[in-house]
């Protein structure tokens, strides 16, 4: 498969060079020092510590305020120190939710393999606690410790599936889900502010080869791209899941944009990249086995009005509703999670408040709802009510639980293909069209952490209506 050189992958491209897996593909810088960072023990008193202090609630503003790259050598250090300043007690919060779940569970080896490597990463971060980092040298080998951190969590999600399925006799479906839509939205923020760091270090750096020449792309801040286009990421994903369903099945649909492809707004490319490839699976493999291949999937792109930010009581804040988008039907899914507050830009309300929901900026640009139909067939009413637990798939549970048999959680071969397919962004390839269910509420989370949400209406027997609602991440004048 060709990779696709496109300004909107850059972020993931640069992040992926970090890893020693592929170190023959470029100038590796940082790969080599995994082995020599040093390193703190972490004790029990630690982690109660670092869990018991309040989270910094992370706001977009946070990541863009340490300005627009390249940064002078004062910016890049207060982004280090900024990032140093909320990293440990976000990994202490994780792996004391990891310590709650039930010992038999924890004890499973995938999963405790994900809790040791919550205590490597915070065992790499404590040496720098508690001190400022002053010296353009400092922020090098701090940058070091992130990019073994994103490195070291970068197959969290196959590996945790695997050992939910492994001990599913221990822990109910909802609780797993329950677990799982805590913790991957924790650690979408993580990541995020991880990331971050190291792309705007990399994009400050024009004199090093790790510069690819995509990073002058002007519109990047960081991992967030202010002019991205909706239209360009979905003939990216259409592409990338079109060659796996052929591949597959030897056909595959094709896809009608309308709307207005020429949108752009700020957005954090990686994630509208992970949401749409997992709604394109899930479309382009209910119209192959529904025998529809002829029948085109249609994407409508429908900015958002610019009243988007009313609040909920005062209607669905969409200029355009009439015509593509039924805010009014974007509604909450809370699958019983009542803890929730915030409200949002079109008065859904998010599944679940985590610890760190990230705050949109004051004078946010209003974003953006997309909306893929397809003649598939559509879902049945009882399985409806199932999608959105992690787990739930209607794929062919033997094919995907056989390729778990004999495989170590470090396996990136074939044999991890239905998995591959839920790694995430920045995580393994996919071949495979439908992974275990996480495809929808990873993507939900993915949408709801910056306000926007997933909404799936069936018409059971005919097709699907996605509608994917993606607030702008901010007016970005920095
Ligand atoms: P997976 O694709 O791995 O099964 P998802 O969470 O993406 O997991 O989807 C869960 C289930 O929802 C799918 O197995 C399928 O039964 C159903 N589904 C999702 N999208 C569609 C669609 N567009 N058409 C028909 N069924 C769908
Ligand atoms: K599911
Ligand atoms: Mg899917």
């Amino acid at each position: 498969m060709a990779q696709v050189q496109r300004p909107f992958l850059i972020q993931s491209r640069c992040i992926r060079l970090l890893c020693p897996r592929q170190a023959s593909r470029g100038k590796v810088v940082f790969a080599r020092g995994r082995h020599s960072l040093h390193t703190r023990t972490v004790t029990d008193h630690d982690i109660a510590h670092l869990a018991s202090l309040p989270l910094h609630p992370l706001t977009l503003a946070d990541l863009v305020k340490h300005g627009r790259p390249p940064l002078t050598t004062q910016q890049l250090l207060s982004s280090a120190n900024f990032t140093l300043s909320i990293l440990p007690a976000r990994l202490a919060h994780r792996i004391k939710s990891l310590r709650n779940l039930p010992f038999i569970v924890v004890s499973n080896p995938h999963i405790s393999k994900i809790h040791s490597n919550y205590i490597h990463s915070l065992s790499t971060l404590l040496p720098w606690a508690e001190r400022e980092i002053t010296t353009l040298e400092d922020e090098v080998k701090f940058t070091e410790v992130m990019a073994d951190l994103v490195h070291t969590h970068s197959n969290t999600i196959s590996i945790l599936a695997r050992g939910f399925i492994e001990a599913r006799k221990y822990i109910s479906p909802k609780d797993v889900t329950r677990f799982l839509d805590e913790h991957l939205r924790a650690r979408i923020g993580t990541r995020l502010i991880a990331e971050q760091h190291l792309a705007l270090h990399f994009s400050s750096q024009p004199h090093k080869e790790m510069m690819h020449e995509d990073h002058a792309h002007p519109g990047f801040i960081g991992v967030i791209d202010t002019q991205l286009k909706p239209a360009r990421i979905i003939r990216h994903c259409e592409n990338v899941v079109g060659e796996i369903c052929e591949l597959n099945y030897g056909v595959r649909p094709h896809v009608v944009i309308n709307g207005e492809p020429d949108y752009t707004f700020a957005h954090v490319p990686m994630h509208l990249e992970y949401i749409i490839t997992e709604l394109l699976k899930n479309a382009f493999r209910a119209t192959v086995e529904g025998g529809m291949e002829k029948e085109p999937i249609e994407i409508t792109i429908a900015p958002l009005g610019t009243n988007s930010n009313s609040s909920p009581s005062s209607g669905n804040g969409d200029g355009h509703s009439a015509r593509t988008t039924p805010d009014e039907t974007i509604t909450n899914q809370t699958q019983g999670n009542t803890d929730v507050a915030s409200t949002n830009i079109t008065g859904a309300t998010p599944t679940l408040q985590t610890d760190d929901a990230i705050r949109p900026l004051e004078h946010s640009t209003p974003g953006v709802t997309i909306r893929i139909r397809d003649r598939g067939g559509g879902i049945s009413p009882e399985n409806m009510e199932r999608i959105w637990d992690y787990s739930f798939t209607t794929f062919n549970d033997e094919e995907a639980t056989s390729t778990l048999n004999g495989q170590s959680p470090q396996d990136s071969g074939n044999g991890m293909d239905a998995l591959n397919a839920i790694s995430g962004p920045g995580g393994e390839r996919k071949h495979s069209l439908a992974g275990l269910g996480y495809g929808l509420p990873l993507s939900r989370a993915y949408a709801e952490y910056f306000g926007g949400g997933i909404h799936v209406q069936s018409l059971w027997g005919w097709g699907t209506d996605v509608y994917l609602k993606l607030r702008g991440v901010g007016r970005v004048d920095v």
